[in-house]
């Protein structure tokens, strides 16, 4: 398994200069850690029970309308949240519910649908779900199945002239499309490829990711910045907007990060940091007295978009300080701290500059819990979990029968509802929160790796 993480590399070189966050005006008494673990995982198995009761089987659950959903392809499920669950499912307890969704994962997955994926989401949703649930159960059925889905994914990678896959495949036949790639769906995959291959003794799958790592790299910017788009089969940028960390390029950086640490790959520590200094030297926007992050022109590296901010962004403080810099990823969590206090459920898309929302609908996102677990691991400071016990409050007032739901608009008092329970949300969300108040023996607090998609990895 990966190089160990310890508590002292994690700050190395930070410079833990304190961001006060700013006083609640929403104050939420907090019972004691242990309670506050118990009411998080009484709200996992509200959803879990919603999504068995009404979705069992299918990729999601629409809590609403108390129905299924096909996430990847109309007609074909993989279901989804199942693979998604189970490594949560391990680390809050649920060992019934664990046996029965691994039972449900080697029965039913099937990895060879002729079905359409995006792989991207293949990659982080179900390669890593499998490599996750292989993890906490020992169970070599999951490790087999993420093989199989891996090698359906590759010809994605190995049919591209330049490495850098096409973001879509056909699990049965092999047929790719899509030759407008978002940088993140170039380069976030080495953690999955990369650890498959080292269990499988295998090294394709780390190859087909390093080989699309060089081919982006090697079209930086001189500025060291990046683009946006490429096209898979020239290799050209199809736009020249750096808009880091903003989606759809977010993951790319963290990947570089997490693949360093999880593979102990010096290339990719080195790429990260060279990466990131040009993000911080060209992207940052400190004019509204708070820090954010603008798009640029890849090229002159001047300001090429609206002062906008996507709440996909909130993950990168906690990414900020794993990655040395402690001081900017407390301020930039200060940022969003202040953002999540005027909108308890924060907006899709905000104007950084006013606070006002730009795309006012609420996915139940997890990157604001994610950053605070992630500068609380780092820092134990009490701020950060309150933080995120606050965000566990609000998200309650996306709680319906059968689990919780998504929201379309969050600017009235009672935000309008929408129809879905995203499967991330059985892998991420609450599983931020646990961890951060159940001080679990299942969990390494110190070498524990998380992915993007909050799958344990290490
Ligand atoms: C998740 O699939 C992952 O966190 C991914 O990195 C970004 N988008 C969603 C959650 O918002």
């Amino acid at each position: 398994m990966g190089r160990s993480l310890s508590r002292r590399s994690l700050i190395t070189g930070a410079a833990a200069t304190a961001v006060t966050l700013a006083a609640a005006p929403r104050a939420y008494a907090r019972p004691g850690n242990a309670a506050v673990a118990a009411a998080v995982r009484a709200e996992y198995l509200h959803g879990w029970r919603g999504y068995c009761a009404h979705a069992w089987g299918h990729d999601e659950l629409r809590p609403r309308s108390r129905t299924g959903h096909a996430f990847f392809a109309p007609g074909h499920s993989f279901g989804l949240s199942i693979v998604e669950a189970l490594d949560t499912l391990y680390l809050m307890g649920l060992d019934h519910e664990l046996h029965r969704a691994a039972d449900w994962t080697e029965r039913h997955f099937d990895p060879v649908q002729d079905a359409d994926v995006q792989v991207f989401e293949a990659v982080i949703r179900l390669v890593g779900g499998l490599l996750a649930g292989y993890r906490v159960t020992g169970r070599p059925v999951l490790l087999d199945r993420a093989r199989e889905l891996a090698d359906r994914l590759l010809p994605a990678f190995t049919k591209s002239p330049t490495g850098i896959p096409f973001s879509h495949v056909n699990l049965r036949t092999g047929a790719v499309q899509g030759t407008t790639v978002a940088l993140a769906e170039a380069g976030t995959n080495v953690m999955e490829f990369g650890l498959l291959s080292r269990l499988t003794g295998d090294s394709r799958y780390y190859d087909a990711s390093m080989r699309s790592y060089r081919a982006v790299l090697a079209r930086r910017s001189r500025l060291g910045l990046l683009g946006t788009f490429l096209d898979p089969i020239t290799g050209r940028w199809l736009d020249r907007a750096d808009a880091g960390p903003n989606p759809p390029t977010d993951s790319f950086y963290e990947y570089l990060w997490g693949g360093s640490r999880l593979l102990g790959d010096a290339q990719l520590g080195h790429w990260y940091r060279e990466l990131t200094n040009s993000l911080l030297r060209h992207c940052t926007d400190a004019s509204t007295g708070r820090l954010w992050f603008r798009t640029v022109d890849a090229r002159t590296g001047k300001p090429s978009g609206p002062r906008h901010q996507s709440e996909l962004a909130s993950f990168y403080p906690g990414l900020l300080g794993k990655g040395g810099d402690l001081r900017r990823g407390r301020q930039y969590f200060a940022s969003w701290d202040a953002a999540q206090r005027r909108w308890p459920l924060l907006p899709e898309t905000l104007d950084y500059a006013t606070l006002h929302a730009v795309d006012p609908g609420h996915q139940l996102r997890p990157e604001f819990a994610n950053a605070a677990f992630d500068l609380w691991r780092i820092t134990r400071s009490e701020a950060y979990r309150a933080s995120a016990y606050r965000w566990f409050q609000d998200a309650r007032r996306l709680r319906v029968r059968a689990g919780y739901t998504i929201a379309t608009d969050v600017r009235p008092a009672r935000p309008v509802l929408g129809d879905l329970l995203p499967a991330y949300w059985f892998a991420e969300n609450l599983k931020y929160v646990y961890l951060m108040f159940a001080a679990t023996p299942r969990f390494d607090y110190s070498t524990g790796l998380l992915s993007t998609e909050g799958k344990l990895l290490a």
